[in-house]
């Protein structure tokens, strides 16, 4: 027997799921490694596959002490199936099913819509290392590259997490999906990735900050429900993602922090008050506030339309079969079932916005991004603190519902970001006031140069707080040339 808790390191793949005692799972994982390899290879973290980096191995899954810090070169990371431990007697807790025992196999009448989940979450994740491979080049430190590596490393585990499901519980059609995972490709004209913010650049450093604030919050919103799941390998192994996807969102929310913090110390040593003073503050070799409103604006809307439709005869049907749970399900105080209940749904009226009560089955999509939407709110919250501690008057939002968007409700009109409506002239003519323009970009990918000494940080973004694992920032998180 394996100890649930402590991770299994003798096998190629590092598990606390028996894989050695599991002869055939074991093997289809075998043979899907070198594949994953040859993938990491092509289009991993380009230009440091040799680089020793700092970065964390989850080696138990008890919360209290997880992961182990030490150098290593990434190709040779240990991803392994971690789940979190089985909970004694649980219980499918929403929908049709609610209060039957959990599913330790797949619901045969469920099977597809459950093998369509598990594939859609296992491709963003592989995709968000494709497009953030380019940005090792330009680190604004060593501190920020090895976030950056570990953010990868720790996709790549989730990749390695849907795929175990699959190759598990899906038999050979789970085994031609696993194949398909590494043949799509982020931005690809004919293999994309599966859903929209995916197939986007992350172009610069705060591309990939604001990234990991929204999308990687966008994925914690989905694990969460899908922790809920009846099917309790899901659970179980979301469980587990979700302790590695609080780094990423700090990842992002520090970096954001910390370049907010960077232009208004340097437009306070200069004398600029005036936040929209853009030519006066770029010159200082920073990135001006309005700028990163507009990056806020493109991630955020990106990220909103991951919710699919608002409103959603697949949602609806994902709960009701006690697959796909909401934020905090079993923390609700209300039937789980929601046949009787109606959830209120923005929609586009007259030439306006209001709400509309739908079926709270058909609503959950809108539902959980409302409960995103709030989640984001506190963290423009907390970089509006940063912002006004160092006097500058300036406020980060997020826009309206309806602005910038390609999925749902809102994606054949268009919106300014204070929720007004536009027609397609007024939308050309303002468009640059609200998303990076191409200028912009430029500006932002002049300052884009590497510093790769230890302790130093690229003049638009500033130092952090503290270190990772105790470590001071000065301490030599990636050693690029060994
Ligand atoms: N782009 O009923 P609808 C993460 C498709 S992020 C393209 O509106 P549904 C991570 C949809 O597939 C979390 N297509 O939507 C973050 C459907 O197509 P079919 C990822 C889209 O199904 C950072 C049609 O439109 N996990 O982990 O209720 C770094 C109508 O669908 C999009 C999940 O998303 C789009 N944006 O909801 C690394 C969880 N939206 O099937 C990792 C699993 C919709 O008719 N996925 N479509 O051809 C789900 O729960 C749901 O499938 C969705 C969509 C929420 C994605
Ligand atoms: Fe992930
Ligand atoms: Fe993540």
């Amino acid at each position: 027997m394996h100890d649930a808790m402590n991770v299994d390191y003798d096998t190629i793949i590092p598990n606390n799921v028996g894989l050695s005692d599991d002869r055939r799972v074991l093997k289809a994982l075998e043979q899907w490694h070198p594949g994953y390899i040859d993938w990491w290879m092509d289009m991993g973290p380009e230009g440091f596959q040799e680089a020793l980096v700092y970065l964390r191995t989850a080696v138990s899954v008890d919360p209290k002490g997880w992961a182990k810090f030490d150098y290593v070169k990434m190709p040779e990371y240990r991803w392994g199936v971690l789940l979190a431990p089985q909970e004694e007697g649980r219980v499918v807790p929403f929908g049709e099913h609610k209060g039957e025992p959990a599913w330790q196999e797949v619901p045969g009448e469920h099977r597809a819509m459950l093998r369509r989940l598990l594939v859609i979450q296992g491709d963003t994740e592989p995709a968000s290392v494709e497009q953030q491979r380019h940005l090792g080049t330009t680190a604004p430190s060593l501190y920020d590259l090895r976030n950056l590596f570990q953010v990868n490393v720790e996709e790549g585990r989730h990749l390695w997490a849907m795929v175990y499901l699959l190759q598990k519980y899906f038999g050979r059609d789970g085994r031609e999906e696993a194949a398909e995972l590494l043949q799509r490709r982020s931005g690809s004209d004919d293999k994309p990735r599966m859903l929209g913010a995916f197939n986007e650049a992350t172009p610069d450093w705060l591309s990939f900050f604001m990234f990991t604030f929204f999308t990687d919050r966008d994925g914690k919103m989905q694990l969460e429900s899908l922790a809920q799941s009846g099917f309790d390998p899901l659970s179980r192994t979301c469980r587990f993602m979700l302790t590695e996807e609080a780094h990423h969102m700090f990842v992002g929310e520090t970096g954001v922090g910390r370049a907010l913090q960077r232009t208004c110390d340097a437009m306070n040593e200069a004398g600029i008050e005036d936040p929209n003073d853009v030519e006066a503050i770029r010159a200082l070799g920073v990135i001006d506030l309005p700028t990163i409103q507009k990056k806020l604006n493109m991630h955020y809307t990106l990220s909103l339309d991951l919710f699919g439709s608002e409103v959603s005869t697949n949602a609806a049907n994902s709960f009701n079969a006690g697959l796909k749970g909401r934020f905090g399900e079993t923390k609700i105080d209300d039937d789980h079932q929601l046949t009787n209940d109606t959830y209120p749904v923005l929609k586009c009226i007259n030439g306006g916005f209001d709400y509309v009560d739908e079926p709270a089955l058909s609503a959950l999509n809108m539902r959980l991004r409302d409960d995103y939407s709030n989640d984001c709110g506190k963290g423009v919250g907390r970089w509006n603190k940063i912002i006004a501690k160092t006097g500058v008057d300036f406020e980060l939002k997020l826009p309206h519902q309806a602005f910038h968007r390609a999925i749902g409700e809102f994606a054949q009109i268009e919106a300014s970001p204070d929720g007004k409506f536009l027609d397609a002239a007024e939308w050309e003519a303002q468009r640059d006031q609200w998303l990076p323009s191409s200028e912009d970009g430029d500006y932002i990918a002049s300052l884009m140069k590497p510093e790769s000494e230890t302790g130093k940080y690229a003049n638009w973004i500033a130092e952090p707080k503290i270190g990772i694992d105790g470590k001071p920032g000065d301490f030599e998180y990636v050693r690029i040339h060994e």
